[in-house]
């Protein structure tokens, strides 16, 4: 391949650093889930984690951005992970960026390709079907989804909630980790291949973006335009589960290198394929 795909430079430089560092933590790995340490067990909001003299809320709110209800079911969290969860995460999704099936950009049947680079754990999302194997990238089987991030959807739902059960029925079992450079968008479209309506929970990291959330019935407006930043959460269910949504701009330069993403953004989102 003559010109390296955009975006892909930023992730070998973060490999390189991750190599020097060693691998990827377990443990630090499950501390984002909270249920591996004493007192974290599915508490409300799992704030243990959290680096000492560091409030998520306070900090949220100094910057005048607080809980959000954007629709019915449809909730945006400001500052959700801690730094040290958003390393975690970072560190965690270079490792599946790497393989069994290496981040890429997806091709569309009609022959277009998405700005976007994406790797799946769980279930790999071929548009527009899951499968177990990658079949239009390597044919490999994707990565375990781990049980640390299942706990972390289930805090995530309890948190957006504010429903301290809100998370007992869910057990994500893939999520799609989209890798945004500056110039990639994502179109208005519906999280639909799922047999299942539980929420998809949506994890920011890295530069902040423009979402747009739209309604379920059109791509266009009525919609509201939020700007999601690194460390944010994002829960679309109920109601809301199948409304249009989509990433009209990404804020080149406005990550924190201190999640170890040094340019572009990363997304998560967790999702139940409803499929065995
Ligand atoms: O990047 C985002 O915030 C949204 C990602 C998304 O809509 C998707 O993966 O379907």
């Amino acid at each position: 391949m003559s010109t390296p795909l955009p975006g892909f430079e930023d992730i070998g430089r973060l490999r390189r650093t991750d190599a020097r560092r060693g691998a990827h933590s377990l443990d630090g790995a499950r501390e984002l889930g909270g249920a591996d340490r004493p007192g974290g067990a599915g508490g409300l909001g799992g704030r243990e984690g959290r680096e000492p003299g560091r409030s998520a809320a306070a900090a949220a709110e100094l910057a005048g951005r607080t809980r959000r209800e954007v629709g019915p079911g449809a909730v945006h969290l400001p500052h959700w992970l801690s730094p040290a969860e958003q390393r975690e995460l970072v560190s965690a999704c270079r490792d599946w960026a790497r393989g069994p099936v290496p981040i890429r950009h997806t091709r569309l049947p009609r022959g277009g390709v998405m700005s976007v680079q994406t790797v799946c754990i769980g279930w790999h999302w071929q548009p527009y079907a899951y499968r177990r194997t990658a079949d239009d990238v390597n044919g490999a089987r994707v990565a375990e989804f781990p049980d640390w991030m299942v706990r972390l959807g289930r805090r995530a739902l309890v948190d957006a909630y504010q429903d301290a059960s809100a998370g007992d029925d869910y057990t994500p079992d893939t999520a799609l980790i989209n890798f945004y450079d500056s110039a990639a968008k994502l179109g208005m479209h519906q999280d639909r291949e799922e047999r299942s309506s539980a929420p998809v929970v949506s994890l920011s990291i890295g530069d902040s973006c423009v979402f747009r959330f739209g309604n379920t019935e059109t791509r266009t407006r009525p919609y509201t335009d939020i700007e999601l930043a690194s460390g944010d959460l994002f829960v679309f269910g109920g109601p809301s589960r199948f409304a249009y949504h989509g990433v009209p701009k990404v804020y080149p330069g406005t990550g924190d290198p201190a999640t170890g993403l040094t340019a572009g953004r990363l997304n998560i989102t967790m999702r139940v394929t409803g499929l065995t």
